[in-house]
């Protein structure tokens, strides 16, 4: 599509300048009017993200090819001082702590397609910085991304940094909430209390165009009247929700999963401590691919085979699928990437009831981590007359003096490298191949925690040595035993990130933790290994004061940190 990109642009200059036009005209008149009709496509759902963002691929590499005549003719006609006029201005930013970029990236290619000025701040960016920019750049918007949960917290924190500053606060300048951890309820509830000027949650990039628009119309004031009593009404709907009947922390301890530990013999790994993993071979991890994920982040909703085949986003599957195939080919063979993991083997049992403790050797006398375990509170009802167990994932290890279990901790990442590439293709004006790269990154980072894991089972750990399962039964997690992430709901809390990569030293395979604790590079993934065949995933849900109290008594954390990390369950 853009591959005559220059040519085309030059062709269309040189018959708007015989007719007396500026290189502006071309930016204004075709290049806008095309656009206009990709995001008026977009909108109505006619075309889809990877037909976006290739289009804008089209307009930024031709704004390149006009830029010479742009500056020259600026320069020439300095007094005049005209510029191209866009429908607005917005500064966005990943929030400080936070590494994740894709979507943010997403919506500023959308963004810019549908003729608004975007200045895209990058990742972790700290609050005074995204604000001086705003001021800066008279930004008419500012829009925040996060992933993961401290990232929240920050964005309370910007909004209520706006409502100090008579900049943002007298001119109401909107605050645009969006990424992968934000909900609507969360902004209306958590984070536009903090901030009089309109603050919208947007769930994705073909919504973020529209309420841009009708943020920054002559209608503004209606929209924005409209959004405030939605959320209004979302705050009374969240204060008047019934509250979830939380069981005391000991009811809920005295209903711990069942285990019969007597009957249990764990198996001892074929050695204790460290690994390390380098430069991993990329087309060994690529085998472990799960693709499902990867539609989402092009918007294609669809289980992944089938949506190939889908009558109504097939056809642009089949193609952004292929264009990965190409792309990952190229970043095999160009080693656009390297891959690195480090596992931990350790002795382990169970103290406290919801504590795992992993030791440094079998003597178990010296303690090299502990994993504070969240409990379910919630009541719990009985089914068929067994009553639901309130579950912790320490119930999966043996508790000390039963039995001699063992636990697995990981780190891996497949995104050294990602963005040294990633800016090659943004220097190329390319945002699509940026974005398809990224997304690549992502998904060789969870197939390398696959591919670990699975050695780690049937080898290394041995517990499941005759485990012969195809890429679609691992996918479907049908292997004995749990991957558990720190920030998934299984286990909420990031924060034993911390000890995780200080006892894998996982710095020294070029891995490392923001103030967040989200993980450098981005596209990177950590967690534990549960042997046991009874152990399964869950979500810990709400939680009590009771638990945050005991909790702090047995981490030594202060129980306003806690709070922090545990913001969601509470
Ligand atoms: C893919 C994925 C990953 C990928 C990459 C994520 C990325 N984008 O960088 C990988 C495998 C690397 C990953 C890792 C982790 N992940 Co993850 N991940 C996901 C998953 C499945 C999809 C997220 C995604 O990429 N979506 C596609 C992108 C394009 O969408 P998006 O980011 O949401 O952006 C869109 C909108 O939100 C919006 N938008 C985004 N930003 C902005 C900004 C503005 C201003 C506007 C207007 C709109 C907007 O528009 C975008 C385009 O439509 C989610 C679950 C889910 N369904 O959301 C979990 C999820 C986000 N991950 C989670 C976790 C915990 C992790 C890990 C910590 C796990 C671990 N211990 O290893 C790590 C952290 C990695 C790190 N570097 O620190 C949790 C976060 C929970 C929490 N509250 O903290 C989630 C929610 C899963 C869960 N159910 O708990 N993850």
């Amino acid at each position: 599509m853009n591959e005559f990109i220059s040519e085309d642009t030059e062709e269309m200059w040189r018959e708007i300048e015989a007719d007396g036009g500026r290189p502006l005209n071309v930016i204004e008149g075709p290049l806008m009017d095309g656009m206009n009709v990709v995001g008026d496509l977009f909108g109505q759902g006619k075309m889809f993200l990877p037909q976006v963002v290739k289009s804008a691929r089209v307009m930024k590499q031709a704004v390149a090819h006009l830029l010479p005549y742009i500056e020259a003719e600026k320069l020439a006609q300095a007094a005049a001082g005209q510029d191209v006029k866009t429908k607005g201005k917005i500064v966005i930013a990943t929030v400080k702590g936070d590494v994740h970029d894709i979507g943010k990236n997403i919506v500023t290619v959308v963004l810019q397609c549908n003729n608004f000025e975007v200045v895209n701040m990058g990742v972790m960016v700290p609050c005074h910085e995204v604000l001086a920019k705003a001021k800066a750049e008279g930004a008419d918007i500012v829009g925040l991304s996060g992933l993961i949960t401290p990232s929240l917290e920050e964005m309370q924190y910007v909004a209520s940094e706006m409502e100090k500053d008579a900049h943002f606060r007298e001119q109401q300048i909107p605050l645009l909430i969006g990424g992968a951890t934000t909900s609507r309820v969360h902004t209306a509830v958590k984070i536009a209390p903090h901030y009089s000027g309109p603050v919208v949650y947007v769930p994705d990039a073909s919504r973020s165009v529209s309420v841009a628009q009708g943020l920054l119309s002559d209608q503004a004031a209606k929209y924005i009247a409209e959004l405030n009593a939605d959320y209004e009404k979302v705050r009374t709907q969240h204060a008047n929700k019934k509250q979830v009947t939380l069981w005391p922390l000991a009811q809920a301890r005295a209903n711990k999963t069942p285990m019969d530990w007597a009957a249990y013999q764990p198996v001892k790994p074929k050695f204790i401590g460290k690994r390390q993993f380098r430069n991993f071979d990329l087309a060994e991890i690529a085998r472990y691919i799960d693709w499902a994920p990867f539609f989402q982040t092009w918007d294609l909703a669809g289980p992944y085979p089938a949506i190939l085949q889908d009558e109504v986003v097939g056809e642009q599957a089949r193609k952004v699928f292929a264009d990965a195939q190409a792309m990952l080919k190229k970043t095999i063979d160009g080693r656009w990437l390297s891959a690195n993991g480090v596992i931990g083997l350790y002795p382990a049992n169970t103290v406290n009831d919801d504590d795992i403790e992993l030791y440094t050797d079998e003597s178990r006398s010296q303690v090299a981590l502990t994993w504070h375990g969240l409990r379910q509170q919630a009541e719990k009802q009985a089914v068929d007359g067994v009553m639901r167990p309130s579950r912790c994932l320490a119930d999966f290890v043996a508790p000390k003096g039963t039995a001699d279990d063992y636990v697995g901790v990981f780190a891996v990442t497949a995104g050294l490298g990602a963005e040294k590439k990633e800016q090659q293709f943004q220097d190329a004006h390319d945002d699509y191949s940026a974005i398809l790269f990224k997304a690549l990154a992502d998904r060789l980072a969870e197939a390398f925690a696959e591919c670990l894991h699975q050695r780690v089972r049937t080898d290394l750990w041995g517990y499941a040595a005759d485990e012969a399962l195809s890429n679609e039964e691992l996918i479907k997690e049908q292997y004995r035993g749990i991957r558990p992430a720190p920030g998934y709901p299984a286990c909420p809390d990031h924060s034993v990130k911390r000890a995780m990569f200080a006892l894998l030293q996982a710095d020294d395979i070029g891995m490392g933790l923001t103030e967040s604790l989200a993980m450098t590079p981005a596209a990177s993934v950590s967690g534990f290994y549960l042997a046991h065949p009874q152990s399964t995933y869950f979500n810990v849900g709400k939680i009590g004061d009771d638990q945050v109290q005991d909790l702090a008594r047995r981490s030594g954390v202060e129980p306003g940190e806690l709070r922090r990390w545990l913001g969601p369950n509470l």
